[in-house]
């Protein structure tokens, strides 16, 4: 196994001056001053698609407490070194119980916080004898943080690297059927310059000799571990390995098209005389049957859908968030069923232009968030009760879309998003982005492979994020940010393309690739601090400018104030709740002058919820800019954006208010 020891920081190569570019068969060579990029190919995803049960599938879970030690860290290899996946941890190590999913930072009471480097965790589970006869076994994981390596008995499995995103393998001859089996994760944390994000290991002196330190200019804690579920699934021999759907809907919008495509991993593929087909049946909410159709040995097709009900965002229709199933039948020649998938369905068009951004033919104005997967003790761990509040929430306050800062969420609150209609801009992993080389280029390519592979049959996700606030007025951006949107587009040209930008407008070279732009920025915070009378004007000032530069749709896709909650100062004071109200309302004005010139599309808040940080002079407890508390309380900000989010609901899609949006004050008329 090779493994990487990042104790000191890498060399980067900065190549040759030249101003040259070639095309080639496999390559496209992208030559700017002192930086060469080559494009090259990245490895593809395949299969994983989510685990789901049906007559032909069994998905068994592997959440629970597992066996936990942290390796020395000056010695992250010596696990790999002396095996300790050949046996249980607990007999190279003491353990202690760490719960999957879930970071590991905030559980115990030591530094673990701090911990930088490798853990490792393991536990027992029973595979059912049933399970022996004529399947496949697969072992999913939905994200571990950073890098991880698997073993199954002692036997190496998989090695995955880049949080957030999921992989699997299959485990069929490794398994004990009708036996206890065991399974080792070693998962490391370590983020260096070549990683998606970038991050920096040094050593250096402390009270004992020397230790070993991340740093990160990120602005949220790098949680680790096993942050998502574990699962080990069945499908027979030779079953359904992707499917992929795109939709399309008639002018007047009555006929829904919904096409499918389907690849199939098995022998059974193979075989001469056995032609595989797919018997494609969707089927509306009350579960009526509304298109079928057979394919041929394609396995793909189109179903039609007559008096269609389209999918739209939250407040933008009476009956949003509408989903199909999409049943998938893997037949063989002689129609016997070989496999069975079912996945939600939502049809809809999206388009764009260089003033607007439409779904189903309707300009969109995005009102909406950024936000973090993170919470008190589970960091940045699965949490079902934590998602569906934060549903209740963004529904209560009239917010129609989030971006997905900084990192992909998990697949659960992306099938969500679907039910609820709420739009995602999906983000990849890579922010602050900074040193482009070429090796970080194929792992930020790789990290939106598998985003969009794992991402792109939800009707939610509108937009491909591919950066937040990365250095783009730096040698090199250019020619790095074309290659990676147009990598981007190769692989979905059905939705546009942004990042979030935060350099000046003069500066950047990354927008002329971008299909729509969005910017960062913190008037009356980290510029004019405290000045109230010094936002409305340069919110309005710095859209123009980079709609002016760049001819196309532009969105703030940050704004906000550190607030702490129960602070209260009038006239408003920076880390009030007044002063975050009032930032607030300046903005708000901006943006209504905005969306009076026809291109600007939308406005998200920084944050959500107040979140976690690395520890600095500037935090403290953390980021405290969310509207909501981290224990999703609101602050007093919070029912200010919720009368505009339904203000701007009612004048643009003509929502009604919530019967609570306006507290009595006075009987006016009589
Ligand atoms: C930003 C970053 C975000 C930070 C935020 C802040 O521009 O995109 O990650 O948390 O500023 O509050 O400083």
């Amino acid at each position: 196994m090779h493994l990487r020891i990042r104790l000191t920081c890498r060399k980067y190569e900065i190549w040759a001056l030249s101003f040259f570019s070639l095309v080639t068969g496999l390559y496209v060579l992208h030559f700017s001053i002192a930086l060469i990029l080559v494009n090259k190919e990245v490895p593809q995803t395949r299969g994983m698609l989510y685990p789901r049960e049906s007559e032909t599938r069994e998905v068994r879970s592997l959440d629970g407490i597992w066996n936990f030690v942290r390796s020395d860290q000056a010695n992250p290899t010596q696990g790999v070194r002396d095996e300790w996946y050949a046996k249980e941890l607990s007999k190279s190590r003491p353990t202690i119980p760490m719960p999957v999913p879930a970071s590991y930072n905030d559980i115990t009471t030591d530094n673990l916080r701090d911990h930088v480097g490798t853990v490792w965790y393991d536990r027992k589970f029973f595979v059912p004898r049933s399970w022996a006869k004529d399947q496949r076994i697969w072992l999913r994981f939905g994200s571990v943080h950073y890098e991880a390596y698997v073993w199954i008995n002692g036997q190496k499995v998989v090695k995955h690297e880049m949080g957030h995103l999921p992989f699997e393998a299959e485990v069929t001859d490794l398994l004990s059927y009708g036996a206890e089996n065991r399974i080792t994760v070693m998962c490391d944390n370590a983020l260096i310059q070549t990683t998606v994000p970038q991050g920096r290991i040094t050593e250096v002196p402390n009270d004992g000799g020397m230790t070993i330190v991340q740093s990160y200019t990120f602005d949220f804690f790098n949680y680790a571990g096993i942050h998502r579920s574990v699962h080990l699934y069945t499908t027979p021999r030779t079953f359904i390995e992707e499917v992929e759907v795109t939709t399309n809907l008639s002018k007047d919008a009555t006929i829904g098209e919904v096409f499918y495509s389907v690849s199939v991993n098995g022998s059974a593929a193979n075989e001469a005389d056995n032609v595989l087909h797919i018997q494609a049946n969707l089927y509306d909410k009350e579960g009526v049957l509304v298109a079928n159709a057979t394919s041929d040995g394609k396995l793909g097709g189109k179903l039609q859908v007559n008096q269609v009900k389209p999918w739209w965002p939250y407040l933008m229709h009476p009956e949003p968030g509408y989903l199909y199933q999409l049943e998938i039948k893997l037949l063989a020649t002689n129609d016997e069923l070989l496999d069975v998938y079912r996945l939600k369905v939502g049809v809809r068009t999206l388009s764009w232009n260089s003033q607007q951004f439409l779904i189903n033919g309707k300009p969109v104005y995005f009102r909406g968030f950024g936000r973090h997967e993170d919470a008190d003790i589970r960091g940045k761990g699965l949490d079902n009760a934590l998602m569906v509040r934060d549903f209740n929430l963004l529904k209560w306050i009239g917010a129609n879309a989030y971006r997905t800062s900084h990192y992909p969420y998990s697949e659960e609150s992306m099938q969500f998003a679907d039910e609820h209609g709420i739009m995602i801009i999906d983000e990849c992993p890579s922010v602050d982005t900074e040193n482009y080389s070429q090796e970080l280029l194929g792992k930020h390519k790789s990290s939106l492979e598998q985003l969009i592979h794992r991402d792109r049959n939800h009707p939610s996700v509108v937009m491909w994020s591919i950066a937040n606030e990365p250095r783009t007025g730096s040698v090199g951006a250019d020619s790095y940010f074309e290659l990676v949107a147009n990598y981007t587009r190769s692989l979905d040209k059905t939705r546009p393309i942004t990042a979030a930008i935060a350099v000046p407008n003069t500066q950047d070279k990354a927008g002329r690739s971008l299909d729509i732009i969005s910017f960062n920025r913190y008037n009356a915070w980290y510029s004019n601090a405290g000045r109230l009378d010094m936002v409305t004007q340069n919110v309005i000032d710095e859209a123009v400018a980079w709609n002016k530069r760049y001819n196309k749709p532009i969105i703030m896709s940050e704004y906000g104030a550190d607030t702490l909650e129960g602070l209260h100062m009038q006239p408003a004071y920076v880390w009030s709740e007044e002063f975050q109200t009032e930032v607030f309302s300046r903005h708000f004005k901006a943006f209504d002058e905005l969306r009076k010139k026809g291109w600007f599309i939308g406005e998200f808040v920084w944050n959500f919820a107040d979140f976690k940080t690395a520890q600095s002079y500037t935090r403290v407890g953390g980021n405290k800019k969310g509207v909501f508390t981290r224990a999703r309380q609101p602050k007093a900000a919070a029912h200010l954006l919720r009368k505009r989010y339904f203000a701007l609901g009612r004048d643009l899609d003509q929502c009604s208010f919530p019967e609570d949006l306006f507290t009595y004050i006075a009987d006016l008329i009589s």
